[in-house]
């Protein structure tokens, strides 16, 4: 399987991110990218190559400009004032408040974010341009022919929605792919997010269309993040009722469960009659992982791998989350490889 990776997803390093009260390091860090790519290489997967650059114009199908033009500029505002931590939101516009834009950077900060755990650093908007132009240089590929590839991108992007960034993403790789699916000529694109974390991104961003099926197995929001997405009843809007489907799982999930949850899934994608599958690719289920409630095991993901193979869709895979460094790249490269002997 080819794998689209590039060395720029080192420009984005966050400093600290606020859990259980305390400043820890990010866990979304430039390591876990590293490790993939070795265990890609190690595994003889197939030929890594660096991605083209199909400029703003497939970023802007997705997320709107103000949006762009404010995650591009906000280093140099944050810069101008003489400022060099990591630029971070702390106020949103929540019920009771208007859905204003405010002149203030950190008023404009709170508008284009869910969250504080995105930050901002000088590197940020050039990292996440490259892990967009990552997945649509794998798109290209299984547009020209091939029948599957690896998106390695970093930061993450399934949280990310329209004009919104939050839980360490910024620009939603995988909807950006599925979209350029569309625009060249596609009819109808399948997204099954693996991830733990619901990708209320990517949920949110087709919720109300008929040409893209949302399925996603994760924690259950009742108790972890992102909480105020990703249950059960959110079947879609409008054209899009009856095209989002979530299968939310209690902590402590191990394979026999969540693979049940895959079953319902992928029945839907069966049912969908797709051109192309797209997987944002979340190791976080891994029983490892630090911040993750799922017993997922290592060899758990070559028979995910395995299931999706199944589908028999072109397929391209979109890396998103996955924090126990050490063994992340043996989980995600397992889905890679389970889904390569399936074929
Ligand atoms: C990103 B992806 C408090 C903890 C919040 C955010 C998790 C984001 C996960 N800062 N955790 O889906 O793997
Ligand atoms: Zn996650």
């Amino acid at each position: 399987m080819l794998t689209i990776y590039s060395d720029d997803h080192h420009l984005h390093h966050g400093r600290c991110e606020l859990i259980d009260g305390q400043l820890m390091p990010c866990f979304e860090m430039p390591s876990r990218a590293d490790h993939i790519l070795q265990r890609v290489q190690t595994r003889e997967l197939g030929p890594v190559q660096a991605p083209q650059d199909f400029g703003r114009d497939p970023i802007l199908r997705v997320h709107s400009a103000a949006y762009l033009d404010f995650f591009e500029g906000a280093w140099a505002r944050w810069a101008e004032q003489g400022l060099d931590g990591d630029l971070m939101p702390y106020t949103w516009p929540a019920r009771t408040l208007r859905a204003i834009v405010p002149a203030s950077l950190h008023g404009q900060l709170g508008y284009y974010s869910f969250d504080g755990g995105a930050p901002i650093t000088a590197g940020t908007w050039r990292a996440a341009y490259s892990a967009a132009q990552v997945a649509l240089t794998a798109q290209a590929a299984i547009q020209n022919g091939a029948p599957s590839a690896f998106a390695l991108c970093r930061p993450p992007g399934h949280h990310a929605a329209g004009d919104l960034m939050g839980g360490y993403c910024y620009l939603n790789n995988a909807a950006i792919a599925a979209q350029a699916f569309l625009d060249q000529g596609g009819k109808k694109v399948a997204i099954l997010d693996v991830d733990y974390h619901h990708g209320n991104g990517t949920q949110s961003i087709f919720y109300e269309r008929n040409d893209v099926l949302f399925t996603s197995i994760h924690g259950h929001p009742e108790a972890e993040f992102p909480f105020f997405l990703g249950y059960e009843d959110e079947l879609g809007e409008g054209p899009g009722a009856g095209f989002n489907f979530n299968y939310p799982l209690a902590a402590g999930s191990a394979w026999e469960r969540w693979s049940a949850a895959l079953e319902l899934a992928c029945g839907e994608i069966e049912g969908y009659d797709a051109d192309v599958l797209v997987v944002s690719l979340g190791v976080d289920t891994f029983k490892n992982d630090p911040i993750s409630q799922f017993k997922l095991d290592s060899p758990d993901y070559l028979r995910m791998g395995e299931r999706i193979a199944r589908l028999g869709k072109p397929t391209l895979f979109v890396m998103e989350g996955g924090y126990a460094v050490e063994e992340i790249g043996i989980n995600a490269v397992n889905v890679l490889e389970g889904f390569e002997s399936a074929r």
